[in-house]
């Protein structure tokens, strides 16, 4: 269980956003800020709370990957209680991946894109990645747990020495170090920008807006799924935000969920 005492402040109002991130739950370390969040929804629990810690010692990733977290990083979670059907919530996954985008781009002097579903890359490096939770009961969508680790001002030599050629940091892509809580604000007010026209039901505007963003359509790309692969064209996301792959023999397959490697 995490220690409590010192390392721990709930912080609110420290961004100009509606709802989320009014309350923060800051720690000095943590396991996961998406276990955290995990056991803070048992408390009923804001909208839009954020669990944010300056290192996590068991990130996690999407498959039980590891999630190298050193401090510098942004490491947070969001928890959230869309009013949205079952079929649409990889939309919370996408709205996440085209705010820190759109919030690199607009801020920095950095051209950053989306690899699907759900990293952010820098000069083919990753910067940023995404792990969604949820809780559905009667197919409905309780609440939802939107993880995100953003290297920062961490540098990529923090990191183990396998993903050193692979990930990037924004200090490292910049040379200096970011304002993190303006950073933060930014990013924030997007997402709830992206929230508030996803509960409108623009599904449209967000599928437009992640086309645009994407280094993957068009690309050829291999699908790893447990055992199996698919290779194929990325051909388009389709409007519940899933990959659609056309094969060599012009079939096409739709991808919910996988680690997607573009090929060329
Ligand atoms: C992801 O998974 O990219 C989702 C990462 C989500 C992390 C956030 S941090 C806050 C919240 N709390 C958590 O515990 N998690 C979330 P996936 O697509 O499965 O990619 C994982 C892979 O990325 C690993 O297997 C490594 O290859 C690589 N990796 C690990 N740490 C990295 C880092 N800091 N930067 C870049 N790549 C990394």
């Amino acid at each position: 269980m995490n220690n409590l005492n010192d390392d721990f402040k709930v912080y609110s109002n420290r961004f100009d956003t509606q709802f989320i991130g009014k309350t923060i739950y800051y720690y000095k370390v943590v396991n996961s800020t998406n276990t955290v969040a995990k056991n803070l929804i048992k408390n009923n629990i804001d909208d839009g709370t954020i669990i944010i810690s300056k290192t996590q010692n068991k990130g996690r990733g999407r498959n039980n990957h590891s999630w190298i977290s050193p401090k510098g990083g942004i490491w947070m979670s969001i928890i959230l209680k869309p009013n949205i059907p079952l079929d649409k919530i990889q939309y919370l996954t996408l709205i996440a991946g085209i705010s820190v985008s759109k919030t690199i781009n607009e801020n920095f002097n950095l051209n950053s894109s989306i690899k699907w579903p759900n990293d952010v890359y820098i000069n083919d490096k990753k910067i940023s990645g995404i792990l969604t939770e949820s809780h559905i009961t009667n197919k409905s969508v309780n609440y939802l747990i939107l993880g995100i680790g953003i290297n920062a001002n961490n540098s990529k030599t923090d990191l183990d020495l396998d993903l050193q050629t692979s990930a990037s940091s924004l200090r490292d892509e910049l040379g200096y170090k970011i304002d993190i809580t303006n950073f933060l604000n930014k990013f924030l007010n997007k997402l709830e920008y992206y929230y508030n026209i996803l509960s409108n039901d623009e599904f449209n505007k967000i599928l437009n807006d992640w086309k645009s963003l994407t280094n993957t359509l068009g690309k050829i790309v291999e699908i790893k799924q447990g055992p199996n692969k698919i290779i194929g064209e990325a051909y388009d996301i389709d409007d519940n935000g899933s990959l659609i792959i056309k094969e060599d023999d012009g079939n096409f397959r739709t991808i919910i969920a996988g680690n997607c490697t573009i090929k060329n």
